[in-house]
């Protein structure tokens, strides 16, 4: 049994529905601090959990007797860095609380890491996986604690924990809240309802991206990897593609041609994009256990806009 913390986040929402289809849906319990009432809570088993709340995220675990738990439940970098002392007490009172359950109850481990780990120090171009990891931001602080943590908790208690450095994730289930590179998942609603989009991004800044589906294989595949293969485990580079605002735009355009891009950027959100790297190297997660990512910039864009459109007429 998996319990998953976050659920009905951008990436927990879409991660639900596929380990339910992969392991069956009484396997994967689904914890979130509220209930929206959408299909992860009514298609399998659902618990409140606040996750600052360890003894209740305890019980949860032992409930439901899981030997895996997946710890989603953050805020993400913008969000992180407007109210930095929220940030730190719930991305690491909770991910402290996760690991604590884990090793009480002998789970399994996962939890995102992200390029927003690494800093201005940090190499910008095929980023390598053992690198200088100094980020000025309070996520990316968050970001390296974690992945140190989850280092920690298996060296001292042999617990099997492992982690994913992603990029910025691009979905069309449930929106990202408060992340940096949302930008590049607004442009495609925007551009279906209004023609046009204002990026708080500047041109010419590049960051790593990739859409869900190869999101949610590289969590599944990592989690079912052989153990004994990996050097590494907090937290694997992992990216699909590189680009900045004008590249996605230009794609957009490809499918609707009247489709217009300004910039109206915002100097927070773009200094934390500036310190984080252009592109990263994947080539551990390659090695290690065979990640792969399916989708680019063409595919995926040809796919977010023929399942947005879906999307947005159905709920019109
Ligand atoms: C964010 N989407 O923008 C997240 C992610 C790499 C970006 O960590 O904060």
């Amino acid at each position: 049994k998996i319990v998953v913390t976050g659920a009905l986040g951008q990436i927990g929402s879409e991660l639900i529905t596929r380990m339910r289809e992969v392991y069956g849906a009484d396997h994967v319990i689904a914890t979130d601090i509220r209930n929206n009432g959408s299909e992860v809570v009514n298609n399998g088993p659902f618990e409140i959990l606040d996750v600052t709340d360890g003894k209740a995220m305890h019980d949860i675990v032992k409930k439901y007797d899981a030997d895996t738990l997946i710890h989603l439940a953050a805020l993400l970098s913008a969000t992180a860095e407007a109210k930095p002392l929220l940030a730190w007490n719930l991305n690491m009172g909770g991910l402290v609380n996760a690991l604590e359950v884990a090793r009480e109850l002998r789970c399994q481990f996962f939890t995102p890491s992200s390029i927003g780990a690494f800093g201005p120090s940090t190499p910008k171009d095929q980023t390598p996986q053992d690198t200088i990891q100094r980020p000025t931001t309070m996520y990316g602080v968050n970001k390296v604690s974690g992945e140190l943590l989850c280092d920690y908790y298996n060296h001292k208690f042999g617990l099997d924990t492992r982690g994913l450095r992603f990029p910025g994730l691009i979905s069309y289930v449930a929106l990202p809240g408060g992340g940096t590179t949302d930008y590049a998942v607004e442009i495609y609603y925007e551009a279906i309802k209004n023609g046009r989009y204002a990026s708080y991004i500047a041109e010419g800044t590049y960051m790593d991206m990739m859409y869900m589906p190869d999101a949610l294989n590289a969590i599944i595949q990592l989690m079912e990897a052989d153990e004994s293969k990996l050097k590494h485990r907090n937290a694997f580079n992992v990216t699909a593609m590189s680009f900045a605002p004008e590249e996605i735009a230009a794609e957009i355009k490809k499918h609707i041609p009247s489709f217009t891009m300004e910039y109206n950027v915002d100097p927070s959100r773009q200094a934390i994009a500036d310190s984080w790297p252009n592109s990263i190297d994947a080539t551990a997660a390659k090695e290690e256990w065979g990640f792969k990512a399916k989708y680019d910039l063409s595919s995926m864009t040809k796919d977010m806009l023929e399942k947005l459109m879906l999307k947005l007429v159905k709920n019109s």
